[in-house]
């Protein structure tokens, strides 16, 4: 469904429990853009919309986030170290000494719960101080405008100045910049909090940066190690492999080149029943896999052990099914976890692991070739300060994408206006898997 049809539809709630079938549409008129739309999706609720703005050199960033119930917690300071674990990691840029990135709520939270009413966060840019004159609101001189004369290979640069006619592409790189993810970390953690509340947690690793891998699976134990660190050199929850990883950014820094990698997200404690088979996109791997693809940079992503499924047998790839007295959520157990957590869209009460694929970022300190935008002659990429490895803080950023699409799977299922009626109805489900 279109943006503007989900922004154009009205909704009422009614019956039982809040789950997805108690929602209604309101009966149109046949003047109705959404009664008149053919496409048969456009009748899906989203309850949970999210939508960020901001561009990496302006004045702030802001993050709208609309549709938790009334009644959640939300400790800023929670907000806040997430946005600094985003900040961090070996292989950063000067611009992350100049940012200290600070939520500043503006609507939807007060005395320090969410209210129902949409929740919006600002999060300043430092670096505008030195951009107001190169990037006014007003027309400014555009003698002082800072051209990004000749595309960089792998970025939108290119594609971005084609599309929206620009003579070169700075506002291009303004908008498709990684600073972006700032404001999906600010909207992730709300929806952190909201799992917290289902006992569900999710947090990230760093397994790859280059050529270095980490050569063992790792537990969930060691992932909140890494992540409560205080200080963070890669996320990588191996101590053997992090110094390899190390070195692999070492390299690129001595040679003006770039390094990617991969992360893994973990939600932990996912009870069986998100998503389902039942429709294409209702399916809860189809929806963390576009969520972690949106991220600038990200050229694949995997869920559990799907890569390496392809090129086993079924008898090596599928994880076989116990029946024990301990459990959680139910008492059925199984001896591994090569599906992530997911089976038929639905997830099945094991970890959910999804894994991104990092592409090396493209700006380069020895430039790749390019053309200029004005002469079309060979030249160099345009080289700006950058970073070298931003692994470790996508992994962040992944933490938030998978929170926000569980948040938005775990509200169309369970629903609930106040946290009181979403956890009486979650606890209702929780008796009926115990019973089963
Ligand atoms: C980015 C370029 C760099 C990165 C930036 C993403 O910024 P600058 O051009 O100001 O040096 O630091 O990432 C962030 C600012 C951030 O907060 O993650 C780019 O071109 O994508």
């Amino acid at each position: 469904m279109g943006l503007w049809a989900q922004l154009s539809t009205t909704w009422s709630r009614g019956g039982l429990a809040g789950s997805k079938s108690s929602y209604k549409a309101k009966s149109r008129s046949p003047d109705d853009p959404i009664a008149r739309s053919p496409d048969p999706s456009a009748t899906i609720l989203i309850v949970l919309k999210y939508f960020t703005s901001g561009e990496s050199h302006g004045e702030a960033l802001v993050a709208f986030l609309s549709g938790l119930p009334a009644g959640l917690d939300v400790p800023l300071d929670f907000v806040n170290r997430e946005l600094w674990r985003r900040q961090q990691g070996y292989g950063r840029g000067g611009r992350m000494k100049i940012e200290r990135d600070t939520a500043r709520i503006l609507s939807g939270v007060r005395h320090g719960k969410t209210i129902a009413s949409p929740i919006s966060v600002l999060i300043e840019n430092r670096d505008w101080k030195n951009w107001q004159e190169q990037l006014p609101v007003e027309s400014g001189d555009p003698k002082l405008h800072k051209r990004v004369a000749s595309p960089r290979p792998g970025h939108a640069d290119l594609a971005g100045a084609l599309k929206y006619n620009f003579p070169e592409a700075r506002y291009v790189l303004e908008r498709a910049s990684a600073r972006e993810t700032t404001s999906r970390v600010a909207m992730g953690a709300l929806a952190k909090l909201f799992l917290r509340e289902l006992g569900i947690e999710v947090l990230s690793h760093v397994v790859a940066v280059g050529a270095a891998q980490v050569q063992r699976e790792i537990k969930w134990e060691e992932i909140v190690a890494s992540c409560q660190r205080e200080e963070i050199l890669l996320n990588c929850a191996d101590p053997e492999a992090e110094p390899r990883m190390k070195e692999e950014v070492d390299k690129v820094l001595r040679t003006g080149d770039s390094v990617g990698g991969v992360f893994e997200v973990v939600a932990h404690n996912v009870p069986p029943g998100l998503g389902t088979y039942a429709q294409w996109d209702e399916r809860l791997d189809a929806a963390l896999a576009a969520a972690i693809m949106s991220m600038q940079a990200v050229k694949a992503v995997e869920i559990g052990s799907g890569v390496t499924a392809a090129y086993t047998p079924g008898s090596g790839v599928h994880d076989e099914i116990g029946y024990e007295a301990k459990g959680s959520y139910t008492h059925f157990s199984r001896p591994r976890n090569n599906a992530g957590g997911i089976e038929g869209g639905i997830s099945n009460g094991e970890e959910i692991r999804v894994s991104g694929y990092l592409k090396p970022i493209s700006t380069l300190r020895r430039p790749l070739q390019s053309v200029d935008f004005a002469t079309r002659e060979t030249v160099k990429a345009a080289y700006e300060r950058s970073d070298v490895c931003v692994v470790p803080a996508a992994g962040v950023v992944g933490e938030a994408m998978v929170a926000l699409t569980l948040a938005k799977f775990a509200l169309e299922k369970f629903g609930g206006d106040s946290m009181l009626e979403t956890r009486r109805n979650f606890e209702g489900y929780l008796q009926q898997l115990k019973s089963f």
